[in-house]
């Protein structure tokens, strides 16, 4: 029986937060249980580059390591951690999986943003990030310089989705459908947009997993039995 976990926007920030606290619980108790853990981007607020050695990230990385030696790990990058590269596998022990990625079984995994494809501006600062050239120019500069750009990013980031209408911002639906009939998948499961839900839709059925807020989410999943599941980060994790 497989057994597995997905988790996406944690949007980790701080140790001294609850949802840093609650992450390392969770990921410590459901490495014993699952066989792997997917994580679906947006695991931090931002990730400034491989080198980055502040106690987020060490802290973090630690927790993964130990969890990778009881389940396999795999991390997509989200829009916030996309500069996540072979250094930070390395350091988590968690193997970089595409956007999007098909499981043995048949399950079609994005971290969403590519999906919603009525935000023409966003769609085409994704592309821009993604470029290598434009990355390398970021990598090249000091630490301390990129974590300035990145608060900058996030504040700009917040005052651009304020002026916008809500539904933009959400996974278009022909999107979604042609992804699942191009990978031949009947489930696909993603982040991102902060909707947790379940959609059914001609082609097959679509999960969101919600962001770690005030309640923590996950997907579990057990042989083919799917279960979205929210819990309070109030409490410490059950199990943990
Ligand atoms: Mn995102």
């Amino acid at each position: 029986m497989l057994a597995r976990i997905f988790i996406a926007d944690l949007h980790l920030d701080a140790v001294a937060d609850l949802r840093c606290t609650r992450f390392l619980e969770c990921l410590h108790a459901e490495a014993h249980w699952a066989d792997e853990i997917f994580i679906l981007g947006d695991l931090f607020e931002a990730w400034v580059g491989d080198d980055d050695d502040a106690e987020l990230a060490e802290t973090v990385c630690h927790g993964l390591k130990q969890a990778s030696q009881s389940a396999a790990l795999h991390f997509m990058p989200g829009n916030r951690d996309f500069l996540c590269g072979e250094g930070f596998a390395a350091r988590s022990g968690a193997v970089l999986i595409g956007d999007p990625f098909l499981t043995s079984d048949g399950l079609v995994l994005v971290h969403g943003d590519a999906l919603c494809t009525d935000d023409l501006d966003y769609q085409r600062l994704r592309k821009e990030v993604r470029r290598p050239p434009w990355q390398a120019e970021l990598l090249a500069k000091p630490l301390a310089e990129r974590r300035a750009i990145a608060r900058q990013l996030r504040t700009a980031s917040t005052a651009g989705k304020a002026d916008k209408a809500q539904d933009i911002m959400d996974v278009n639906a022909e999107a979604a459908a042609a992804l699942l009939e191009d990978s031949g998948a009947e489930i696909l499961i993603h982040g991102h947009t902060h909707r947790p839900g379940m959609h059914h839709s001609g082609r097959g059925v679509r999960y969101v997993l919600g962001d770690w807020n005030r309640c923590g989410w996950l997907l579990r999943q057990a042989h083919r039995r799917l279960q979205l599941e929210c819990f309070s980060l109030a409490r410490p994790y059950p199990g943990a």
